[in-house]
């Protein structure tokens, strides 16, 4: 695949920058990397990285800039985030191109991650003139309490190889349009899509008069690099995607020097089908779910909850779906299903089909590398299905690849408590016909996830709403709904327009 050179830095020396700083581009003085595609495991390119030190200069330079970001107005920060948006809309073939090489995305899904960076411009546009706070009734007699949303600082941001656009566009976006600088530490898997998405913004930014080039900085890199941003005092925010393990290690660093963190880390996430549900709906839902960016979703479906009384008919109708999926080159026409990310992501899921088995697992279809039919170099296997006699262990962990288990329930309060029995709390979804079960699934005593789904599947959320979800996911929200509010930081100011000074809860003190 040709790179689209259009969209991308100049090289150096043959290698492309692994520190973007505003407008300077430099190689980073860490060692230089060289991606290999999922698609057939070729080098996509050398590039560059940054050092701890590196980041420390972003850090700053951020700071410098937030000093300027901050007196813009916000509606005049939503300008340059429309801006964007336009440039993006201009170039969404060519950043989809580049998802395609360094993901291994089908071009559908390539193109609805950049449409999802195209839609959360449009959102932060609309936000950049609804920062808005409020006037709460004082106790004391002429004054007034007032709450105010002020620029927070810059925000550090970490995310993976699997979004490696859309999640960097949730939190830049909305982060840009709160006033704050945005360094971003993506995945060393997709160093190119990052340094287009940061040229997006540098040329949004020449094309106005009071925009500070430095808001944007890349600083590509291994964990010593999301390290030193976690670590960094001047990252006011650090908002990290990825694995648990991961998430836990920010989270750790950010809280020792207690900072801000917002973290999305891992789902296992449940679909639970009741007798009810229209089957046919079910499953496009649950393949679209559990194949779809061949199973690396933080949203992926991973284990399907099933009545009874449909479990096996269920079993059939997905045997006989997955018999047909059109596995390989995700370049090619009509292929749905593309490859893993690498050979760790194979040898993960063929443990994990081996633990299931030891564990009372049957495999139901799937499992193996694909022989034929696509390209060599690439870990292309069959999406694969096990029926578990209980949730044990292996299903308690998140395997980020097409690996779905189906367990069966006989009441419904059992298949909620197979539903919240995971440590971690993404997305959710239950089909069923009947409200009173739809409504429990949401309610207060149902799913225990960020994400609640009724008759739709687990993944493709829109940006609208909040994204993120509970207890080893990391509470963290983005996107859309109020999540901004995480961008800023909240002043409350009691205001006495009066002539008199009295304290609240009627104190009297001296005269
Ligand atoms: C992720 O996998 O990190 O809801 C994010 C979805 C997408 C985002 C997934 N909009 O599946």
């Amino acid at each position: 695949m040709d790179l689209p050179l259009n969209v991308l830095p100049a090289k150096t020396d043959g290698r492309f920058p692994g520190l973007a700083i505003g407008t300077s581009y430099a190689a980073g003085a860490g060692p230089a990397i060289q991606p290999k595609s999922p698609i057939d495991g070729a080098v996509t390119a050398e590039v560059g990285t940054a050092s701890p030190d590196d980041v420390g200069k972003a850090l700053e330079a951020a700071q410098q800039a937030f000093l300027k970001w901050r007196a813009v107005p916000a509606p005049r920060r939503g300008e340059l985030v429309r801006r964007i948006g336009n440039l993006v809309r201009e170039n969404i073939d060519d950043l989809a191109k580049l998802v395609t090489l360094e993901a291994g995305k089908i071009p559908a899904e390539a193109q609805g991650e950049i449409q999802e960076w195209v839609d959360v411009c449009d959102f932060a546009v609309g936000l950049s003139r609804q920062l808005y706070g409020l006037t709460i009734a004082s106790e004391r007699p002429e004054h007034e309490l007032v709450e105010n949303w002020r620029p927070l600082g810059p925000v550090g941001v970490i995310s993976a190889f699997n979004f490696p656009a859309a999640v960097w566009a949730w939190n830049g976006m909305v982060g840009l349009v709160c006033g704050d600088p945005i360094v971003w530490k993506p995945s060393e898997q997709t160093p190119l899509i990052s340094l287009a998405c940061h040229e997006m913004v540098l040329r949004a930014a020449a094309s106005m008069d009071d925009v500070p080039a430095d808001v944007s900085s890349v600083v590509l890199g291994a964990a010593d690099a999301g390290q030193a941003l976690a670590e960094d005092p001047r990252a006011k925010l650090v908002s990290a995607t990825g694995s648990i393990p991961m998430g836990r290690k920010v989270a750790q660093t950010v809280g020792a020097r207690l900072g801000r963190c917002l973290l999305e880390l891992g789902g296992n996430n449940g679909m639970i089908v009741t007798p009810s549900a229209d089957m046919e709906m079910a499953v496009r839902a649950i393949v679209f779910s559990a194949v779809g960016t061949c199973g690396q979703r933080c949203t992926s479906l991973r284990r399907l909850i099933v009545h009874k009384n449909i479990a096996n008919a269920m079993a059939e109708r997905l045997k006989k779906t997955y018999a047909t999926l059109p596995i390989g080159d995700p370049t090619k026409e009509g292929v749905l299903v593309g490859p893993l990310v690498g050979e760790a992501a194979y040898k993960q899921m063929r443990d994990s089909i081996a633990q299931a088995k030891d564990q009372g697992g049957e495999l139901l279809c799937g499992g193996d590398r694909l022989e034929s039919g696509a390209p060599e170099g690439g870990f292309y296997v069959e999406p694969a299905i096990v029926r578990m006699p209980a949730q044990t262990e292996v299903v308690l962990t998140e395997t980020f690849a097409p690996l779905l288990y189906l367990l069966e329930y006989e009441t419904f309060d059992e298949a909620i408590d197979l539903h919240n029995g995971v440590p971690q709390g993404l997305s959710s979804a239950i089909f069923t016909g009947d409200m009173r079960e739809a409504m429990r699934f949401i309610g207060p005593a149902g799913s225990d996830c960020g994400l609640a789904n009724v008759n739709v599947g687990t993944s493709g959320a829109e940006i609208g709403g909040a994204f993120g979800g509970e207890k080893e996911t990391g509470g963290g929200r983005e996107s859309g709904s109020d999540s901004w509010k995480q961008y800023m930081r909240r002043t409350t100011s009691t205001i006495n327009h009066g002539a008199e000074l009295p304290l609240a809860q009627g104190i009297v003190f001296g005269e």
